[in-house]
């Protein structure tokens, strides 16, 4: 396998500082002709060089003059006699047999590109690679009837009406932009239309543009888009800078969205959305995932990366002012909760296993492979420990540098580290090592009491990770406070204590009652912490701390803690009584509460353990479960009765009582009496909203009733036809707990709307299904073989949505010896397999090291 290294890293031979792309869109046999500038980039005689992939190179002219050369596989060596030059190519292309979803292919009935990160060289050759910055022109000419709307990058430029039933339209980019950013577009599209006039007065027309059905399902998400082109002029001062912003959302997409200049297209999954098709979390993931791509328009677009390596620049500084947003729209620390419960999910088990990697890589086969949970989660937790480190001014002016110094530049980590010392005078040398090492670190906390005074020791280590033996001290921003034991009050202000040595040594004097400690508040860093606590102080904690992901945290713990063990979950029970009574007495909203008296899932109690138990993590989890169902069996009901039926409103209220109504009614059917079941039933008929119609599903999902197959059986037919409730149908199915999931996994991969081309069924069933940590890990190993065999049939259609499905085998390391060598076995199955991807091949070979 070829591998990329960061020190191999040269500025490009040649800058294309101009390209004109001539498109002419047909299905079967799109013809692109590109005209591009080139210019030497400084003192050297070698020739130009072009990417490209898939292409029927037809005519190559440099300065007007045919040439002779002949692609050599992917590349094509151009030699250029003097210093700059017109090159001139034309290519045919196959959109409709592109099943990557990579370069320009077919999504229902329109065309759509995706060229992040190496796509755009299956358009044209061309120096496909971020540091190459151009000003595009872009020709599109169709059909008029079966591409009536052709969008591109910038502004719409003239319109032409052809002969034959065709028309043109040319579409101007002001911005130079890497190739990675460009895209176009054409089919029949309807738009929803708004526009934003920005702070020096800029009217901005808006359009999301679907099908025509879809119309009234984009409101949700052009609200969202205004209020984040508001949000990032008042919190960055960042202004947008085209006078059109359009926005497509089409079915087969292999990400959640991509942030193309002043065109972004989107999985519809993060665009539609209406109380009856989408959930709460639903609309929030439209939200966040618009904002995501509307802030990328600074971060990523008007700065790029300079090279693959530098991801993380762009994406985990995106997902950190993406986080911002949402909290600041709705309960901060529920979302906090929720962003680290991800990070926990996906993000730490990654750096604890075989595809471990620093937010910066330094090598790479297929950068595909690199859209990670550490780049972008990870990587926006070391962007918030900056903001914590600097504060909310030194921070804003750090960026303020940023885009001073880096306007129309593509650049690096060290570009952005320096702006921010130079705009703060501090130093961050030690903090850089965030960009270098991988794994998660600890913190172990000791405390000494002697009078009134405590001493606390915090010790921070980094285990080994594959290519790093040892590891440096980090810089880490921690936060702390005291819990007075007896008052159950905050004893003096909040501490935050920057680690940057083994271990630190913090004394507090005249204390005058015992004390607990309140630690890493906020997650301030994303460590694993490690603090001695009983499980009476961890109950005390969880209905004392008054910072609310602390306090949280201590549910966690003492639920970890319990959970643990085959003890009798009595103290649990007791915890999260005591916060139900808390949220019935209006002390805690129902947002918190319903977070909160959720069990840790079976996949991250696996997490905390050297040798995951499958059986017993799910025998000892289902326990607690059903005690804490039958024991607060009234307070369920009275739960539920409080906060079912809340209607469609979306406000923060709202969202949280159906959060809680569920939660509830999930625990009602836990305990199984006939009243709960009419009670789910009852929930799904009547259901408002699509939370509580789903939430009602997935209470049933778990038993053998006639409710569950009634409910199944209605929400298939109910929303037939709709690829992204459909998903959903998929995946709840794939998630239960019952012992015949497999099997029915299995009639599912055979049912008529399953299909392994699009990337969300695919996710929808098969990726949730590695998810159901019980019924994946079949100590038989069937549910590797399932795994292993979908993966297989993909690679030959997406390479890319195939190299996913390898993360879950890759934690072979983790389980009992059994079920590691028919984890292991499959992956050496599928490395074996002749004709494999490089892109699948890359993350099985790192997963068997
Ligand atoms: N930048 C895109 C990622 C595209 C993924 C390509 N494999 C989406 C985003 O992070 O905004
Ligand atoms: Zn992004």
């Amino acid at each position: 396998m070829n591998e990329v290294r960061l020190s191999d890293y040269r500025p490009p031979d040649w800058l294309v500082p101009t390209v004109a792309l001539d498109v002419r869109l047909d299905v079967d046999r799109t013809l692109v002709t590109s005209r591009l500038t080139v210019t030497r980039n400084g003192d050297h005689r070698r020739p130009l060089r072009l990417d490209g992939q898939d292409l029927e190179t037809r005519r190559i002219l440099v300065d007007g003059a045919p040439v002779e050369a002949v692609p050599n596989g992917e590349e094509l060596v151009l030699a250029i006699p003097g210093d700059s030059a017109v090159v001139e190519i034309e290519v045919a292309i196959a959109p409709r047999t592109n099943t990557r979803l990579m370069g320009l292919y077919g999504s229902d009935d329109l065309l759509v590109t995706q060229c992040e990160a190496e796509g755009f060289r299956r358009i044209t050759w061309f120096p496909d690679r971020p540091d190459v910055l151009s000003l595009y022109t872009v020709r599109l000419e169709g059909d008029a009837a079966q591409f009536p709307i052709l969008l591109s990058n910038g502004d719409r430029g003239a319109a032409e009406t052809l002969d034959g039933g065709r028309h043109a339209v040319t579409w101007t980019d002001p911005w130079p932009k890497p190739s990675y950013l460009f895209a176009m577009v054409g089919g029949q599209l309807a738009a929803l239309r708004d526009e934003f006039v920005t702070m020096n007065g800029r009217r901005v027309e808006l359009a999301i543009w679907t099908a025509a059905a879809d119309v009234g399902r984009c409101s949700h998400a052009m609200a969202a888009l205004k209020a984040s082109m508001d949000w990032d002029e008042r919190i960055y001062g960042r202004e947008y800078d085209l006078d059109q912003f359009n926005i497509v959302a089409v079915s087969d997409f292999n990400a959640g969205a991509m942030e193309n200049k002043g065109l972004n297209v989107f999985n519809s999954k993060y665009i539609l959305a209406d109380s009856e098709t989408a959930t709460d979390a639903d609309f929030d993931a439209v939200a966040g995932v618009v904002a995501h791509e509307y802030f990328h328009n600074w971060t990523g677009n008007r700065v790029t990366c300079r090279d693959w390596f530098q991801l993380s620049l762009k994406e985990g500084l995106t997902v950190f002012r993406d986080q911002q947003f949402s909290a600041d729209q709705g309960s901060a620390a529920v979302r906090r909760i929720d962003d680290v419960r991800a990070l926990r999910a996906v993000q730490f088990p990654e750096d604890a296993g075989p595809h471990a990697h620093p937010i910066r890589p330094d090598h790479y086969v297929e950068i595909g492979n690199f859209y990670t949970a550490t780049v972008y989660n990870k990587g926006a937790e070391v962007i918030r420990m900056l903001h914590t480190l600097l504060g909310r001014d030194g921070f804003r002016r750090g960026t303020d540098l940023y885009f001073e110094r880096h306007d129309g530049q593509a650049v690096t980590c060290e570009d952005w580290v320096a702006a921010m010392e130079a705009a703060t005078g501090r130093n961050l040398t030690q903090f850089r090592r965030w960009y270098d090492q991988a794994g998660t670190p600890t913190v172990t906390v000791h405390m000494a009491r002697a009078g009134r005074q405590l001493t606390v020791n915090l010790a921070q280590s980094l285990a080994a990770t594959p290519g790093q033996p040892s590891k440096a001290m980090m810089h880490m921003p921690f936060r702390l406070a005291l819990i007075g034991r007896d008052s159950g009050r905050r004893i003096g202000d909040e501490r935050l204590v920057e680690l940057t040595a083994g271990e630190t040594r913090l004394v507090f004097e005249d204390l005058d009652e015992p004390v607990l400690l309140s630690l890493n508040r906020g997650f301030s860093a994303p460590v694993k912490v490690v603090a001695p606590a009983s499980r009476a102080d961890l109950a005390f904690l969880a209905g004392a701390d008054d910072d609310p992901f602390a306090r949280w945290e201590a549910m966690q713990r003492l639920s970890l803690d319990v959970l643990a063990t085959d003890d009798d979950p009595h103290e649990l029970v007791d915890a999260i009584a005591a916060t139900l009574a808390d949220g019935a007495a209006g002390r805690l909203d129902p947002a918190f509460v319903g977070e909160a008296v959720l069990l840790p899932t079976e996949a991250f109690i696996g997490d905390q353990a050297s040798v995951v138990d499958v059986e017993s993590i799910h025998r000892r989890r289902e326990a607690a479960r059903a005690a804490i169902a039958a024991v607060l069996e009234p307070q369920w009901w009275q739960a539920w009765h409080w906060h079912s039926g809340t209607g469609t409103a979306l406000n923060a209220g709202a969202k949280g009582a159906r959060r809680l109504a569920n939660v509830a009614l999930a625990y009602l059917v836990t305990a199984g009496s006939a009243e709960a079941l009419a009670a789910a039933r009852q929930q799904y008929d009547g259901a408002a909203t699509m939370t509580d119609r789903i939430g009602a599903l997935s209470a049933l999902i778990n038993t053998d009733t006639p409710e569950r197959d009634a409910c199944l059986a209605d929400f298939y037919d109910r929303f037939a036809g709709n690829g992204d409730v459909i998903d959903k149908w998929f995946t709840v199915q794939a998630l239960s707990t019952r012992a015949d999931t497999l099997e029915q996994v299995q009639v599912l991969l055979r049912h008529k709307d399953f299909t392994l081309h699009n990337p969300n069924r695919l996710r929808a069933l098969v990726g949730a299904f590695a998810a159901n940590q019980r019924r994946f890990h079949a100590a038989d190993g069937s549910g590797y073989r399932l795994l292993a065999d979908q993966l297989l049939a993909v690679d030959r259609i997406n390479p890319q949505s195939a190299a996913r499905l390898a993360v879950p085998l890759g934690r072979w390391q983790r389980f009992d010896a059994g079920r590691g060598a028919l984890m292991q076995a499959q992956l050496q199955r599928i490395a074996g397999t002749a004709g494999v991807s490089k892109d699948v091949m890359e993350m099985a070979t790192r997963a068997l090291a």
